[in-house]
């Protein structure tokens, strides 16, 4: 016999599925099905691999390792064929605001890069992953890597944490360059979160 399940079930039912592999206590979550559905010329609607749902954040021995866990990262590239970006901000104890991006661009590998917030032409290259399998994206920071920007020590408290994603449709542009048409914001979590480095996410 066929149960038929009303499709509003079914969907509600995968928009409040917990990530399997959040941390016990991120630093935020996120609603999900909350992206914008994007005016774009070429590709309008929904975003799920820009989706926010939690953001773990883990220091220590000299890395800063920030994950952020989306609603999924399946149809990436098809919803968003000039790439896309996850970015990670925050402001260092000497009040240096800095913005960590996860790229992915159309054709390649990810890449991922600090810059000085407002400066794009100000980077150095930090490392990461794209794990689709179990929908996150990690950024790995070590302090000595982003010292040509800003200094980071255990014991320091970072300001204004938050985390912003993005969307771009048009090809051929890089997701982190200048701001301009074809590139929108997708889903934007809290920008005021304080952050004592040297722990994990939890309290
Ligand atoms: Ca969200």
């Amino acid at each position: 016999m066929h149960v038929r399940i009303p499709a509003a079930l079914l969907l509600a039912a995968a928009l409040s599925a917990t990530p399997a592999s959040a941390s016990g206590c991120p630093l935020f979550t996120d609603p999900a099905g909350d992206e914008t559905v994007l005016a774009d010329t070429l590709l309008p609607g929904m975003r799920p691999a820009l989706d926010m749902l939690a953001l773990d954040v883990e220091s220590g021995s000299g890395t800063l390792t920030a994950t952020v866990h989306v609603r999924d990262l399946a149809r990436m590239h098809e919803d968003s064929p000039g790439g896309l970006g996850w970015y990670l901000y925050f402001s260092a104890a000497d009040g240096t605001r800095v913005r960590i991006e996860a790229n992915q661009p159309m054709w390649g590998a990810p890449y991922f890069v600090a810059l000085l917030d407002g400066s794009p032409s100000t980077g150095v290259a930090v490392s990461g992953s794209i794990d689709v399998a179990n929908d996150t994206v990690t950024i790995t920071a070590p302090y000595a890597d982003l010292a040509p920007i800003a200094s980071l020590a255990d014991g320091d408290t970072l300001a204004d944490v938050g985390m912003t994603t993005w969307s771009r449709t048009e090809p051929g542009q890089p997701v982190g360059g200048a701001l301009g048409s074809g590139r929108n914001r997708a889903d934007r979590g809290p920008r005021d979160l304080p952050y004592v480095l040297g722990s994990g996410s939890c309290p």
